[in-house]
């Protein structure tokens, strides 16, 4: 019997590879202990289930005898579905492929079943365990570039005939900055179009998950394989040639300006990592898109989801426990409504909400940006970004949260924090032209709290900053102000800080 999760739907990998239809049974089950972890948003749980219920379908088609438990059936565990699936098929043994989360696979650990259970390798990602502690073993500083080098060569992706990088440079980072001023007509995307089988799923999700975020009257998503590969093709064609020159701004206009939204069809198995590095670096050899767009794409797959799977694996379970900044207060109640006057901050919650989407900057630099300033709990946002995002899961989540945007384990990975003031943000976008803050003041009325959290952020970190060459500069420009300035920074600071409302209850 092969146990096939709701992120593990792809029919050639994992678990299924090598499936035997009319021999193997598969189990598949919604089960209430996966759907309430945490408060996961509506939009991920009816994408996991309705693609479940599709996935199944398709799988009987091709001949496959499926075991599927819906979440009316009221099965509370996945140990609970596999004993009862057990009853059914009458297997010698049970096939699964290593969950992507930590707490799962120490469950299944220990499961006591009365056949033996398989755990095996998850063979969708494009680097191994293995290949990962091979590439760690001695090395002082974890630096991705480093690892996506490899990446880039071991799949022969964006190299030239000499084997060198394609264009001569190996990142095209620094093109890909541009700050939004909308100039440009920003692609609307194309609708979806939803089955009886979505539309039950929705109906269910509003039923049984009243107290989640998420408007399901917009849901958004495709929820088939090929559903997925219609969104990657509408970006190749319309929305990867302003990818890289927009991947890091903001906009007022747009929830997702030119990025991509393959993040939750990746995560779940509908598609796969390398054909989408693949395709679209066929795109730019065919000269429809630059090559600052194809490589800054094909860095974030082959390189950073890649590189943050094996940072989490190879420190698990001891990572989830760090928090070298000591950050402790707690995390405000808006950050589950979107009240607050902080425009930026604002837009960026409530689409996180609505919608379980925002893009990398807006998770990063705006609220990633706030939570590290503001010195807030670090497990309570590491909960947080895990609930409200559809593509959340804590392979990918953990180090994205924890390691880069809180710089809670001291630089693993990241040699240093991700840390702006607004001057940042109004750089990037179009916010603050809409906020009643205002980016060039930093204390008294109608200052942006980003700006006096930044050298907050720095004053009380001032010893351990000092020591890492990255800020001295930053340091330095804070000491050369005079004591009564600083002392008035500070103060303001605290000020904004006791206003933030404290949490009542977390997910
Ligand atoms: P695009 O901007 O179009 O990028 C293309 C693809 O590259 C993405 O689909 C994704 O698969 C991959 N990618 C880009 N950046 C990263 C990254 N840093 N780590 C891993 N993969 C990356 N990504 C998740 O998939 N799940 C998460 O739970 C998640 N949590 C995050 C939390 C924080 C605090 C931060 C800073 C980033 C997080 N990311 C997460 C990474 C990234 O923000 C999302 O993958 C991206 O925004 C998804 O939107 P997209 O598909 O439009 O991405
Ligand atoms: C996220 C999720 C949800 C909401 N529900 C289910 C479910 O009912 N059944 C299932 O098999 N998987 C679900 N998942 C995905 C799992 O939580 C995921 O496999 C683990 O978190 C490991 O990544
Ligand atoms: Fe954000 Fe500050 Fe700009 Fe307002 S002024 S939008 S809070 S950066």
């Amino acid at each position: 019997m092969i146990l096939l999760l709701g992120d593990q739907l792809g029919l050639h990998h994992g678990a299924m590879k090598n499936a035997r239809a009319g021999v193997d049974s598969i189990l598949m089950a919604e089960v209430r202990e996966e759907a309430s972890y945490v408060r996961h948003n509506r939009h991920k749980i009816a994408l996991i289930f309705a693609a479940m219920r599709h996935c199944r379908d398709e799988l009987r088609a091709q001949g496959f005898t499926v075991i599927y438990y819906r979440y009316e059936d009221g099965k509370g565990s996945l140990l609970d579905a596999v004993q009862a699936g057990l009853q059914d098929c009458n297997a010698e043994a049970v096939r699964c492929c290593e969950p992507g989360e930590f707490r799962l696979l120490k469950e299944m650990r220990q499961w006591t079943l009365p056949v033996p259970l398989e755990i095996i390798p998850d063979d969708r990602f494009l680097a191994s365990h293995d290949d990962f502690s091979d590439w760690m073993r001695g090395r002082k500083q974890l630096r991705m570039e480093y690892f996506y080098r490899v990446m880039r060569r071991r799949y022969a992706i964006l190299l030239d005939a000499d084997g060198g990088p394609e264009g001569g440079k190996w990142n095209y980072d620094t093109s890909n900055r541009k700050g939004w001023r909308a100039s440009e007509s920003i692609p609307a995307r194309p609708e979806v179009v939803m089955d009886d089988v979505t539309r039950e799923v929705i109906e269910l999700v509003k039923r049984e998950f009243p107290e989640h975020p998420g408007d399901l009257d917009r849901f958004y998503l495709g929820v088939t394989a090929a559903q997925a590969q219609e969104h990657l093709d509408w970006f190749v064609d319309s929305a990867l040639p302003d990818f890289g020159k927009y991947q890091d701004a903001l906009a007022e206009e747009s929830p997702w300006l030119f990025h991509s939204l393959v993040s939750m069809y990746l995560n779940i198995g509908l598609l796969d990592p390398l054909a989408v590095c693949r395709q679209v670096e066929q795109a730019w050899r065919d000269g429809r898109c630059d090559i600052a767009a194809a490589e800054g794409f094909i860095r974030q797959i082959l390189g950073w989801r890649e590189y943050v799977r094996g940072i989490y694996w190879s420190t698990m379970p001891e990572y989830a426990q760090r928090n070298e900044l000591a950050a402790e207060r707690p995390l405000p109640d808006w950050f589950w409504s979107g009240a607050t006057d902080m425009r930026c901050l604002q837009l960026a919650l409530e689409q996180t909400l609505e919608l379980g989407y925002a893009h990398h900057i807006q998770r990063l630099m705006v609220i990633g940006n706030f939570a590290l300033l503001a010195g807030l709990n670090v497990e309570q946002v590491c909960a947080w970004y895990l609930a409200v995002y559809v593509d959340a899961f804590e392979w990918v989540e953990l180090p994205n949260t924890l390691g880069m945007a809180l710089h809670a384990d001291g630089g693993l990975m990241a040699s240093k924090p991700y840390a702006a003031s607004g001057k940042y943000i109004q750089r990037q976008g179009n916010h603050c032209k809409q906020c009643r803050y205002s980016p060039s003041k930093t204390t008294g009325s109608g200052a942006c709290p980003y700006n006096s959290l930044y050298w907050h952020f720095i004053d009380r970190h001032l010893e351990r900053f000092r020591e890492n060459p990255r800020m001295n500069l930053v340091v330095a420009n804070w000491e050369r102000r005079d004591h009564t300035e600083r002392t008035v920074i500070v103060k303001w600071a605290d000020r904004e800080l006791n206003s933030l409302a404290p949490t009542k209850a977390l997910a």
